[in-house]
């Protein structure tokens, strides 16, 4: 009997080692229902994976986008998660977003990497792919029951990160917005009231700072929780392909803004002298 119950014991924790969870374990904050997982450490931001194990489901096409995948952690004892939905560039099919489904979702967001409806969509397109994406998520979606509803989160890449700013534009309700080489005509954002997180590259030809990036950034309110990293040595494809800084500034965001963690503030304020960025900006400290 004895014996017995310690080889369930052992083979309970086991199981539990096992399904990657036990490091996520530490109880929410009292003064922070949102707050999930451990203390951060900037090992734990820049790592391929955060505590959280997670699982991915493929989404088919037909509810205003062109489909996509949900990746989300498989935790459920912590409550709800915030939510983030994902939009590539023009051209580009959605497994390049591959790699920041199960990066942001280990950290304790569900994230939807969607495809758009064309490849050839502009970012007005792109905006209206990642809110319906959104609505997808809290009211269909295989993870819809693992989700804040209050708590929704946009990024994408050049017309995909036009078509996220865009998209904070219409929905001031959004929490957090990461516009990653954003690319768009015309435009600026003095109307955004959502946290915005702006990832530029260095040597970005194809949507320049000056005229992209770094204008749209300069167009949003000054009084605006917002920031601007430049990727040293980064080209258009720089900042949308697997990196550190892309990962690790955009995870403290929306840990910031979307579960308002202010354990991640330690990484994005005073502003970061970081070598992989050449240029960082930013009002500081945020409210
Ligand atoms: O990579 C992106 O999503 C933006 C590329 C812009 C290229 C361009 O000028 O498209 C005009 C149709």
């Amino acid at each position: 009997m004895r014996i017995r119950s310690k080889v369930a014991a052992a083979v309970a924790a086991l199981a539990v080692l096992g399904s990657g969870v036990a490091s996520a374990d530490a109880k929410p904050a009292a003064d922070n229902p949102y707050q999930r997982g451990p203390d951060p450490t900037m090992g734990s931001i820049e790592a391929d994976r955060g505590p959280f194990a997670v699982t991915q489901a493929p989404v088919p096409a037909g509810d205003g986008f062109g489909g996509g995948t949900v990746t989300y952690p498989n935790d459920t004892s912590q409550g709800t998660f915030g939510a983030v939905a994902i939009a590539p560039g023009f051209l580009e099919p959605e497994p390049l977003l591959g790699w920041l489904g199960p990066r942001l979702a280990s950290q304790g967001f569900v994230v939807l990497t969607i495809a758009t409806n064309s490849l050839v969509d502009f970012p007005t397109a792109r905006a209206d792919q990642l809110l319906a994406g959104l609505k997808f998520l809290a009211e269909k979606s295989p993870a819809k029951d693992r989700i804040d509803k209050s708590r929704l989160a946009v990024m994408g890449i050049s017309m995909g990160g036009g078509g996220t700013l865009e998209a904070a534009e219409r929905d001031p309700a959004l929490k957090a917005a990461i516009p990653i080489v954003p690319w768009d005509i015309g435009r600026s954002f003095s109307g955004v009231r959502t946290p915005t997180l702006v990832v530029a590259g260095q040597g970005d030809i194809i949507a320049p700072t000056p005229m992209h990036a770094k204008a749209f950034y300069d167009s949003l309110s000054p009084g605006l929780n917002k920031a601007y990293v430049e990727i040293a040595g980064g080209g258009h494809f720089g900042p949308p392909l697997p990196n550190v800084p892309t990962a690790k500034y955009s995870i403290s965001w929306l840990k910031r803004f979307v579960d308002d963690d202010t354990r991640y503030e330690q990484f994005l304020c005073p502003i970061p002298k970081d070598p992989q960025a050449s240029a960082f900006e930013g009002n500081c400290p945020h409210t």
